[in-house]
Parts: structure tokens; C-alpha cells; sequence
């Protein structure tokens, strides 16, 4: 498998998840403005869409989209209990959870990256993003992570986009539950090794 990233982006998720899934897995860093890769690929020919994550397979097939790729890495080895058994219940709690961590959290966060983005509009997504941040800590006021007492593929996500905080001028400290989880998850060994591979820390 090799995992199409940027340092840093939304492809942290699936790193994360491979690194806690125990997966033997290549890293192929894109430069998300030319569309060309490190190893020397078109990533356009890669992924159509031209952003990352891309995931691509043994046989060739390129996954997509954050939300299906983890539940793949996670479906690879059920040992690691990074997603609950396809077609239960708790299954399609965890999709409801990604599917609203991919379109409310994580696009709603996108805005604030874009120099182009208006003050105005920018107070806006701020605000909507901040009732989005208010329910997560709700829930997370209750259990140590998204899905209950275990980590789980959401949990490797939403950290991935707390981590955004510190770039687009959100103070954290207004969710010290959502802070004290970014704090639990970073204190992973798999959370660390991917954040150094990535460049985004030093290796202690
Ligand atoms: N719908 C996609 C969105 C992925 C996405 O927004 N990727 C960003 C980085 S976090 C990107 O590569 N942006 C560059 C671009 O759109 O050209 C997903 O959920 O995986």
C-alpha cells in the first residue's frame, strides 16, 4: 500500500490509522501545487481530484476520500479495533461520526486556510465551526473517546483537524475538554511516530 499525504493535511487521518492498524505501508509526500509527488509521479493521474489523502492498493486500486479510507485500514485488520464490525449499528454510528467530522469540521474549517477568504466570512465559519467544537466536547465530556472507552479511525480525525487550530488562529483553550483530548491522542506512540514522519515533530 502507499499512502499519498501532505505534512500536516487531512492525510495525517489515515496515516494515524495505518501506524495504529499495524500496517506495512509506503509514504509518497505530494506537492499539492505542482500536482507531482516526491517519487516523481503526476498526481492528477493518481488522484483525479488532486487533493490528498489518496490510498493506493497492492492490486493498484486508489482509495479515496478520508472517511472511506480509514474504515478500509481499519477493516485490514480487525485486531487493532480501530472500527466496530461492518453492518452493526455501532458501525453506522462511527460513519455518522466521520461523515460529520469530513463535511461539518473538516470543510468547515477549509475557509480559514484561504488567504482569499473575507474577514467577515471568516468570522462566520469561526462562529459555526465553534457550535461544532461545542458539541464534540459534549461529547467528549462524557468518554475518554468519540466512540466511547476505545479509540477508534474517528478519533485519529478529529485530531488531525484540532490540530489545525494553532494555523488559523482558534484558541483552544475555550474547549479544555477538546485540548485535553488532542493531548490524550498525541500521547500515543502511533500518533507520535506519525507526526515525526511527517516533519511535524521531532523525534524525542
Ligand atoms: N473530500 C476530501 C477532501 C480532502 C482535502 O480537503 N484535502 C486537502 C488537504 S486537507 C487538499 O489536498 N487540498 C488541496 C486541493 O484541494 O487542491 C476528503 O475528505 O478526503
Amino acid at each position: 500500500m502507499k499512502l499519498y499525504f501532505a505534512p500536516g493535511a487531512c492525510s495525517l487521518s489515515p496515516h494515524i490509522a495505518l501506524r495504529e492498524a499495524g500496517l506495512k505501508f509506503d509514504m509518497d509526500k505530494v506537492d499539492l501545487k505542482a500536482k507531482t509527488t516526491a517519487g516523481g509521479e503526476d498526481y492528477k493521474a493518481v488522484n483525479p481530484k488532486g487533493y490528498v489523502p489518496a490510498l493506493k492498493l497492492d492490486d493498484g486500486t486508489v482509495l479515496t476520500e478520508a472517511a472511506s479510507i480509514v474504515q478500509y485500514i481499519a477493516d485490514k485488520n480487525p485486531g487493532a479495533k480501530l472500527a466496530p464490525a461492518n453492518g452493526t449499528t455501532e458501525r453506522y454510528k462511527l460513519q455518522e461520526i466521520l461523515n460529520f467530522l469530513a463535511t461539518e469540521v473538516h470543510k468547515g474549517t477549509s475557509p480559514l486556510f484561504n488567504p482569499a477568504t473575507p474577514d467577515a466570512y471568516k468570522q462566520m465559519v469561526t462562529a459555526k465551526l465553534g457550535e461544532r467544537y461545542d458539541h464534540l466536547s459534549t461529547q467528549l465530556e462524557k468518554q475518554p473517546f468519540l466512540m466511547g472507552q476505545n479509540f477508534s479511525v474517528a478519533d485519529g480525525y478529529l485530531f488531525t483537524l484540532l490540530n489545525w487550530t494553532k494555523f488559523v488562529n482558534i484558541d483552544m483553550g475555550k474547549w479544555p475538554v477538546l485540548k485535553a483530548f488532542y493531548d490524550r491522542v498525541a500521547a500515543r506512540p502511533a500518533v507520535q511516530e506519525a507526526l515525526v514522519a511527517e516533519g511535524l515533530v521531532k523525534k524525542a
